[in-house]
């Protein structure tokens, strides 16, 4: 019984301290329409990314992560090395 209360202690804590984030990234480098299929798989492939908005006519990548799970110099490193470096936009 004990063995269980502590689980579900730790169940609780753990998604309580989940926190999940948006960040707008800008990537002024993206040329055509097919640029935000290769940025979009970049970010997705990131742990911890749940959702990733690329459009090119804005140029800019809206990004869903889990805070514990990664961070936003991941998330440009991911997009820089698949050719499109990118920038927090605030
Ligand atoms: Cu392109």
């Amino acid at each position: 019984m004990k063995k269980l209360l502590f689980l579900f202690t730790l169940l609780a804590s753990t998604s309580a301290l989940a926190e999940v984030k948006t960040v707008t990234l800008a990537v002024p480098s993206m040329n055509c329409v097919t640029c935000p299929i290769t940025v979009k798989k970049s970010l997705t492939n990131v742990e911890g990314v749940t959702k990733a908005e690329v459009t090119y006519a804005t140029k800019l990548a809206i990004v869903t992560y889990d805070d514990k799970k990664t961070n936003v110099a991941t998330l440009v490193n991911a997009t820089t090395n698949a050719g499109y470096p990118s920038i927090l936009k605030n």
